[in-house]
């Protein structure tokens, strides 16, 4: 009486955790699923003699374990060959097809879930075990961890072979993630770096109490061991994995040629951020069971499937050294060298550690295994150390106390994180300066590589910027590894970065603080670098965009003598040392300004204020509305004036239109070139 209530209930919650946890369809409310379980605890507590293994309430269990058992898997779990692009797809496809020659192929494509692949033992229809993938011939028993996970079915629905082997990804769903770090953050215990990486840290709790407590989920996408079953492809051992009870991923797709399979690769590159979890790309298998076995495996991968990676965002590497680099203005940089790994779609050696509080606050050790990622575009960072990889041979990182290029005293710069060469005359500031000054949004010299400019300095050939122009095609050709062809485009590059103009030539003398932007705005305000040495800090901070710390910069940057010697170089060198005034959007000032004029102005004809106004933009109207912006009065102003008052319109006299003109007006003097 009381097992069959038991049977009943059990039958119940499985069939509704399936609908839950598995279909995401549930068919009963929470609080009823509650009273059902609560009522079969009720039920075991009285009756401990029926609890099975099976039972609902058995998934977490209540002891921790010693360690994780090593257990073998019946059939390895390979690992997958990967594939990068379009092309790599394409060989793929060529390879199967030599050894399938006569078949109607169909390929079917999966997500690939960034997770931890999980074996799956089932004996007549019950979970008995669950392995991590280990080195794919054997892996830890985190069976009672993976029990916690309630899409996995502890019995199977149906008709099933005595034993079968089930695999799937264990995998952080990312809310599930995020609130975990929120709490993590709360409690002040360190971050996860990715739900990977939880996922993998909670599916190697010793207690499995602390696994259920985290979100865990998985999709399962094939088999390992299997007696013989009715199914003949992949797409129907899905659907049969389905119908036993396990969660399958439904965005699988069967593709009859590999420019369906590339096409749907290349459509999850974007709609993989909807998600609400990591994939890292999409597993594409032969869809005929007959035909994998055909082409079978190699030692480390079938030979039938291929996984497409999308361009890592983060990356595991280790940290093989910190070397330190000075840059132009004689701050330190250090600079981690990372065993070389494929992130965002290239290979990566460097990454940058900022300064000293940055590698302390990370804990960043020479030899330390680190989880990097690309920092905007292209400059990869160090996001966190896996402290768990520590061997205690790692050694921490001391910012030199001399300068590493010419062994001059470092110092720290006062309420900055910055170290800092103390010698004005460092080679690495002459270096770094003109590797900046040919960079491509300043001088834009091609050809005029690192190694390039190193050897010019080195060979005592260059000594400031304007030495580049002096350069013959000789005496580049006496540097190493330079031919007469390269030698030749170095010059003919040098010769034509003379017309950059002001406002490249600005930006590419690095002076602090003045970036591309700024550096235009002053070209085009002084349009000759000559008017631009004489400005006091006043007038340069009343230009748009140009603030007291850039103003101040720049003031004292040409009150130095050397800058006087620079400029009379590169103007001798016959640098362009002009820019035409004019404004990159095109726009001139009185652009979408309405005036109307009236009554007779003291010195200007009509016609003259007219065209002024014109020759800046502003329209010139007759008669004063809404959409007036300036009604210009002059002696004997009648009703215009009149209207402009009531409708608060700006009046303006001779001399204030003069004014507005005025300001406008300087930006738009000719260069004085
Ligand atoms: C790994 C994965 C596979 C699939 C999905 N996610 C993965 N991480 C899949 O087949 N749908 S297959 C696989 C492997 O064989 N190493």
């Amino acid at each position: 009486m009381i097992a069959q209530e038991i049977d009943e209930l059990r039958r119940l919650l499985h069939y509704h955790s399936h609908r839950y946890y598995v279909l995401d369809a549930p068919e009963i409310e929470d609080a009823e699923f509650d009273r059902l379980y609560q009522r079969l605890v009720k039920l075991e507590q009285d009756h401990p003699e029926l609890i099975t293994p099976d039972s609902p309430t058995q998934r977490v269990g209540g002891t921790p374990a010693e360690g994780f058992e090593r257990v073998a898997h019946s059939v390895p779990m390979l690992s997958l060959s990967n594939a990068f692009s379009a092309e790599d797809l394409l060989a793929f496809d060529t390879r199967v097809r030599n050894g399938l020659p006569d078949d109607s192929l169909e390929y079917v494509v999966e997500l690939k879930i960034d997770g931890l692949a999980i074996n799956l033992v089932y004996e007549s229809g019950r979970l008995l075990r669950a392995a991590t993938r280990g080195d794919g011939t054997e892996g830890e028993d985190v069976t009672s961890n993976v029990r916690t996970i309630r899409a996995v079915p502890l019995v199977l629905n149906g008709q099933v072979p005595p034993v079968m082997e089930v695999r799937g990804e264990a995998y952080m769903p990312r809310p599930a993630f995020d609130r975990l770090n929120d709490e993590r953050l709360e409690a002040g215990e360190p971050l996860l770096a990715n739900p990977r990486n939880a996922a993998a840290g909670s599916l190697r709790q010793l207690d499995s109490r602390v696994t259920a407590s985290r979100t865990l989920d998985i999709f399962v996408y094939g088999m390992g061991a299997r007696e013989e079953l009715a199914v003949t492809t992949h797409e129907q051992t899905l659907q049969f994995l389905q119908e036993l009870g396990f969660k399958v991923n439904p965005h699988y797709r069967v593709c009859k040629t590999i420019s369906e399979v590339i096409a749907y690769c290349q459509s999850w590159a974007e709609k993989r951020v909807d998600l609400p979890y990591d994939i890292d790309g999409l597993v594409i298998k032969v869809n005929s069971l007959a035909g994998q076995r055909q082409l079978g495996s190699t030692a480390k991968d079938p030979r039938w499937a291929i996984a497409f990676k999308f361009p890592a965002e983060q990356a595991t590497t280790i940290v093989e050294d910190i070397v330190v680099r000075v840059g132009r203005t004689g701050v330190l940089t250090p600079t981690a060298v990372l065993r070389p790994v494929r992130l965002a779609g290239s290979t990566v050696s460097r990454a940058t550690l900022h300064n000293e509080d940055f590698i302390k606050e990370k804990g960043i050790c020479i030899g330390d295994t680190v989880i990097i990622h690309k920092a905007g575009e292209i400059i990869p960072e160090v996001i966190s150390v896996v402290e768990s990889r520590r061997t205690g041979a790692e050694k921490s990182f001391v910012m030199p106390a001399t300068c590493p290029e010419c062994g001059s005293m470092v110092l720290r710069i006062p309420g900055e994180s910055a170290h800092k060469c103390i010698n004005s005359a460092c080679p690495a500031l002459l270096r770094e300066g003109l590797i900046h000054f040919v960079s491509r949004d300043a001088m834009n010299i091609d050809g005029l590589g690192q190694a390039v400019v190193t050897s010019l300095v080195d060979s005592g050939l260059v000594a400031d910027a304007a030495d580049l122009y002096t350069l013959t095609a000789e005496q580049v050709l006496n540097l190493e590894r330079m031919g007469p062809k390269s030698a030749q485009n170095l010059i003919e590059a040098i010769a034509a970065s003379k017309q950059a103009g002001l406002a490249r030539l600005l930006f590419g003398l690095g002076i602090r603080f003045v970036g591309a932007k700024a550096a235009a705005t002053l070209a085009r305000h002084f349009g000759d670098i000559e008017l631009l040495a004489k400005a006091s800090a006043d007038e340069l901070t009343a230009l748009d965009e140009i603030g007291p710390r850039i103003a101040e910069s720049v003031v004292e940057s040409f009150a130095r003598p050397e800058a006087e010697r620079l400029i009379a170089k590169l103007t001798a060198a016959g640098v362009k040392l002009t820019e035409e005034i004019r404004r990159t959007t095109g726009i001139l000032p009185l652009t979408g300004k309405t005036f109307v004029l009236t009554g007779t102005l003291p010195t200007l004809t009509r016609n003259d204020a007219a065209e002024l106004i014109e020759s800046q933009g502003g329209k010139v109207t007759s008669s004063v509305s809404k959409k007036t912006d300036y009604v210009v009065a002059g002696e004997e102003a009648g009703s215009k004036l009149d209207k402009a008052q009531k409708l608060s319109i700006t009046v303006l006299n001779e001399a204030e239109l003069m004014a507005l003109l005025g300001t406008a007006q300087r930006d738009e003097e000719p260069s004085l070139s």
